[in-house]
């Protein structure tokens, strides 16, 4: 698909993504694909079962903080923005591949109220992936602001060398101690010490980000607005398979040998040129 950007924006876009591990390209998705998402992220919301290991609600005191994954797998709808949107296209631009695997796709939302944060994060170390070229997009599905719980990116931290070990977001930990990874430093206590940025955003505006960059997010602390973020994930050529003890459970063996290029059912091409 033709991207929608200029060449010159984004030639901008590919260089921050290279130099802070994040971008925000306003309009990235057009109203219809908005609409289509709202409509079908509204009725996973109600969905009384969803499969096994493809959404949950945390347990928060106040409002809803629902986590779904790999809801393209049963959800059309989701399939068509991942796979026939211009999102892959951009992928695989900012990437620098000739090749964009779907890795999965990931729903947080933020219901008025909730005001648990999304603790400081590094994505890579959760999934089962190797290789530098991966990346995400957040998508805003409402009016995003600080106050309704935008992403907040420390910029430059994917050129890190630390790599910390993975804990859940929230409630008891169930990811295993890796002794080769580090604990992460309290962001919030050194705040002035980081290059923090966050992105007032509109429906259909999308942040790049490197899987090694720094982020989190704080509580929807509004009393009246939604704060729907869909992510989806794209690899490039570089990326295998790389399964380890901290990585999270997948909903399905991918049936790919650790080390083997990710290409399968489950991490489909999207994009091969060449
Ligand atoms: O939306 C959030 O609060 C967190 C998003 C996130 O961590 C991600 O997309 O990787």
């Amino acid at each position: 698909m033709k991207l929608t950007l200029s060449e010159a924006d984004l030639a901008v876009h590919k260089e921050r993504y290279q130099v802070d591990g994040v971008t925000m390209i306003p309009g990235a998705l057009n109203a219809a694909e908005v609409a289509r998402a709202q409509a079908a992220i509204d009725l996973l919301l109600q969905a009384p079962d969803l499969p096994a290991g493809s959404g949950w609600d945390y347990d928060v005191k106040k409002g809803r903080f629902f986590m779904g994954m790999f809801l393209w797998t049963f959800d059309d709808a989701l399939k068509a923005i991942i796979t026939q949107s211009q999102l892959p296209d951009l992928a695989a631009s900012i990437l620098g591949s000739r090749k964009v695997n779907l890795l999965f796709d990931q729903l947080f939302v933020k219901e008025p109220g909730t005001n648990d944060p999304t603790p400081w994060h590094q994505d890579q170390p959760y999934w089962p992936v190797a290789g530098e070229q991966v990346m995400s997009f957040w998508i805003a599905l409402d009016p995003v602001d600080r106050a309704s719980g935008a992403v907040e990116y420390v910029k430059g931290s994917h050129r890190w060398p630390q790599r910390y070990q993975p804990k859940s977001f929230a409630g008891p930990n169930k990811y295993a101690l890796n002794p080769q990874l580090q604990e992460l430093p309290d962001i919030n206590a050194r705040r002035s010490e980081f290059d923090i940025v966050a992105y007032s955003m509109q429906p259909g505006d999308v942040i790049a980000f490197n899987a090694m960059v720094l982020h989190g997010s704080g509580g929807n602390t509004t009393s009246d607005r939604r704060r729907r973020g869909y992510s989806i994930r794209y690899c490039g050529d570089n990326v295998t398979y790389a399964p380890d003890v901290q990585t999270f459970k997948l909903i399905r063996d991918p049936g790919i040998a650790p080390g083997a290029p990710l290409d399968s059912s489950l991490f489909p091409v999207l994009r091969q040129v060449g």
